[in-house]
């Protein structure tokens, strides 16, 4: 049975075709450097936005049409992997995400949740002997019920504590069974409403025992998918703990897990963080730490995470400068962690939110891969911090100077120059790569 009988499988058509169900930049066989858009990008599907939710807003219930809305429970649950499969064979997306309970209903109590679960992976597990849609990661849904309500990992409950233990055991179990390439950890309640009552230094013990313990479990069952934090600086929680890459970073330090966690970045939560998605991918990239990607955007006059299907072709080459020179995304990939806006309700708006995000990121991935080829951004930094190259500066890299000797260079220096960042120049010539690739050059 055809769940979405009106598409067909999406192909690439190219600049001039005025198909809204084509790609129109996004060829999956045309070879970059050497590997195919398909292998590079890795783009994945979220469950949860694409066939679990239904577009409730906090003001209003669902507006979603989708051709498995008669069915309830568990058959619910079925209609929608198979809806699911046939749309990653459509779209042409060659992963897909999850959340435990997106995939499969909890029941009365964690033995009949985890039994629902085993019958829905089964199930999972059948279709992906017939297709080639593999599981770039899944995730405990530890923030929706009722129960996590002052939190999971660092919650002030130690029998939560418990239950989000066995939902991430449970969890790393299904990861193996479907051959997850990675495991994501994303904190929705980690984190506080208030000091007042917040025991913070307990919490984040309590974070971190609960990470080495996921380590250990995966190591002791032979998971050897790569874990990721996913940022996020609040909603739901006021403050939360794994607020931007850099305090992840810390964080993971501290606690002894730099080298087992990398980070899965959201655009959307670069931007609730007060920084840019290319800041937090730069971050994570230069210090060996960028591991997947959470592909969507904010909207600039929401303070809360919008996840819309990106489209800010500016920002999404500047995001795939950064994948580009961390040579690529390893066991990562673009997950679209983006749902449509609740006035597009129809099925086909799934097809055309996808078809949309997927053009995008391969405008930005040929964009960002001429400008590399071109040295334009290398040579402009290579000029700027070209005093570090002879002389004092180079001193100063080499870590040949101290205080007295730096005074006795400062007291005989005659005149300090500085030169022009040109920054509109630099913003413009990025537009003009832009522009090119619209142009189809
Ligand atoms: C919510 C997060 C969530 C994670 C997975 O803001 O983006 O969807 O990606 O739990
Ligand atoms: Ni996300
Ligand atoms: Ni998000």
């Amino acid at each position: 049975m055809a769940y979405f009988e009106n598409v067909n499988k999406i192909k690439y058509e190219g600049l001039d075709s005025n198909n809204p169900l084509a790609f129109k930049f996004y060829n999956p066989e045309e070879k970059i450097n050497g590997k195919t858009m398909e292998e590079f990008l890795r783009f994945g599907v979220a469950y949860w936005h694409t066939f679990t939710q239904d577009l409730t807003d906090p003001f209003g219930s669902g507006t979603a049409i989708r051709p498995w809305n008669n069915y309830t429970g568990m058959d619910l649950a079925k209609a929608r992997v198979e809806a699911s499969f046939e749309f990653f064979e459509k779209i042409g997306a060659p992963y897909f995400c999850f959340h435990d309970i997106d995939i499969a209903p909890e029941g009365d109590n964690l033995r009949e949740t985890n039994k629902n679960l085993d019958t829905i992976v089964a199930m999972i597990k059948d279709y992906q002997k017939d297709s080639k849609v593999k599981l770039l990661w899944n995730t405990a849904n530890m923030f929706s019920h009722p129960r996590w309500v002052h939190g999971a990992a660092t919650t002030s409950n130690a029998d939560v504590f418990a239950h989000a233990a066995a939902k991430v055991k449970k969890g790393l179990e299904v990861g193996k069974e479907l051959g997850a390439e990675n495991y994501v950890f994303w904190g929705g309640r980690e984190g506080y409403e208030t000091l007042l009552n917040t025991d913070l230094k307990l919490e984040f013990d309590n974070l971190g025992r609960f990470f080495h313990m996921a380590v250990d479990y995966a190591n002791e069952i032979g998971f050897d998918a790569q874990f990721l934090i996913e940022p996020k600086p609040k909603e739901p929680t006021t403050h939360q703990y794994d607020f931007d890459v850099q305090s992840g970073h810390a964080f993971l330090q501290k606690y002894g897990l730099a080298d087992k966690f990398k980070f899965n970045i959201e655009a959307n939560h670069a931007t609730l963080a007060g920084h840019t998605f290319e800041h937090e991918l730069r971050y994570a990239r230069i210090n060996g730490m960028l591991g997947s990607v959470d592909a969507n955007q904010g909207d600039p006059l929401l303070g809360w995470d919008t996840d819309e299907f990106p489209s800010d072709l500016y920002t999404i080459t500047l995001a795939m400068y950064e994948i580009i020179k961390n040579g690529g995304l390893g066991s990562g990939g673009l997950n679209f962690d983006a749902k449509v806006r609740r006035g597009s309700f129809e099925p086909e708006d799934l097809f055309h939110a996808h078809v949309a995000g997927m053009d995008h990121f391969a405008v930005g991935y040929k964009v960002a891969n001429k400008l590399i080829e071109d040295q334009v951004l290398e040579n402009i930094v290579a000029d700027r911090y070209s005093s570090y190259k002879e002389g004092i500066g180079l001193d100063i890299v080499e870590g040949k100077t101290d205080f007295k000797k730096l005074e006795d260079y400062a007291l005989n220096q005659t005149e300090i120059k500085n030169k022009s960042g040109r920054l509109e120049v630099i913003k413009a010539t990025v537009n003009q790569y832009l522009l090119r690739a619209y142009a189809g050059e």
